[in-house]
């Protein structure tokens, strides 16, 4: 069993959460429209804006056309990764067999953790109610026996939507689908497809008619997959994500320096940020290493390792300066670039 979560329109969301009086009024989130005049395209928008048939991708000049009203803000791609930072930390602690499709949504590998699909409900209600407990966001959740049933289960009740499609019904359930449902069929394959049957607006029953020759012929390999898909189908695995094992940053400097003030200023800031970022790892480090390449591109790393500890800038700080200052004792020379990188502990079991 797999369950498939997708976040309702995401970036409109989180910015209403962030700012309620966008809440109930059409809200756009994309490029500037610049009165009409603006280039670019909108990434997403509200359901209220959905009314007035603006959609992501879409030309923000159409979308300011048909709707000049709306409240329009940039992408703040910033705030949106820390909101899916957290959203992830949240799955993680539901299971750690998971594949992040992207920033909002990801397949969940229900096996070994519930039995029936009554049970598999369960998990999806439980996980819906804790990503708005943490976060105030509704999300759109879909069980299936794969990957496919999954996610066109996932779009079946949206906004906030909750449906399960049980391995008996999966077939009647896609029946009457459009083929677009089904993941990689784009325009182009729905024409091809279109032409074969001598129709458009094709529901996926309809490609049942289509025997597997005809459909390798036309669309190659992927064909294959189709004629299982339409079948309700889909042998695709949870690409399940490897544990990150070491988060790092570097900086080159503007001009090479020998300057220590600037260098130990610099080497601060770095460990503050990579302490930052670790921390949301929530797992301890046991090794600090220091880069530092010279003006002559000589390129020299130090670490040290130790107990297995709480990456906090502090500690960071004081293992990678050590390092970092023997090494600059040896070979003093104009510095072009630092960088500082931890390790994380992979013997912690939960
Ligand atoms: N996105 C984008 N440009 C696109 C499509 C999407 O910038 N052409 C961004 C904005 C979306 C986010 O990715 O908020 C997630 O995309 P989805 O396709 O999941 O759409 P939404 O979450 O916005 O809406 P829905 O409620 O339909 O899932
Ligand atoms: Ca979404
Ligand atoms: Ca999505």
């Amino acid at each position: 069993m797999v369950l498939h979560l997708d976040m309702d329109y995401f970036f409109a969301q989180v910015e209403e959460r962030e700012n309620p009086r966008f809440k109930g009024v059409p809200l756009v989130v994309g490029a500037d429209p610049k009165k009409g005049k603006g280039r670019g395209v909108v990434s997403t928008c509200n359901y209220e804006a959905r009314k007035f048939g603006i959609h992501s991708g879409m030309a923000i000049s159409k979308a300011y056309e048909a709707c000049p009203e709306a409240i329009y803000l940039p992408v703040n791609m910033e705030l949106y990764s820390r909101v899916s930072e957290n959203i992830f930390r949240i799955i993680e602690k539901v299971s750690e067999k998971y594949e992040k499709v992207s920033l909002d949504e990801a397949y969940i590998d229900l096996s070994g953790l519930a039995e029936n699909y009554k049970q598999a409900e369960r998990i999806g209600c439980d996980l819906k109610k804790l990503i708005f407990k943490k976060e105030k966001l509704t999300c759109s959740v879909g069980i299936g026996e794969n990957k496919m049933i999954a996610k066109i289960a996932s779009e079946e009740d949206k906004p906030d939507g909750l449906k399960v499609v049980k391995a008996g019904d999966a077939l009647k359930f896609i029946s009457q689908k459009s083929i677009r449902e089904i993941p990689g069929i784009g325009p182009k394959t729905e024409k091809k497809l279109g032409i074969i049957l001598g129709k458009s607006g094709l529901k996926i029953k309809d490609l049942r008619a289509i025997s597997k020759k005809q459909l390798v012929d036309v669309l190659g390999k992927r064909g294959e997959e189709i004629y299982k898909n339409v079948r309700g189908e889909d042998d695709s695995e949870i690409d399940l994500k490897t544990k990150t094992k070491s988060i790092g940053k570097e900086i080159t400097f503007d001009q090479d320096t020998l300057d220590p003030e600037k260098i130990i200023s610099t080497f601060k800031n770095l460990s503050q940020r990579v302490a930052g970022m670790a921390k949301t790892e929530e797992r301890p480090i046991k090794t600090v290493v220091v880069t530092c390449r010279f003006e002559n591109f000589n390129t020299y790393s130090r670490q040290v390792s130790f107990k297995p500890r709480k990456p906090t800038k502090g500690l960071i700080y004081k293992k990678g300066a050590k390092l970092l200052l023997k090494l600059l004792a040896k070979k003093l020379k104009p510095v072009r670039l630092l960088g500082i990188r931890v390790i994380f502990d992979e013997s912690d079991k939960e």
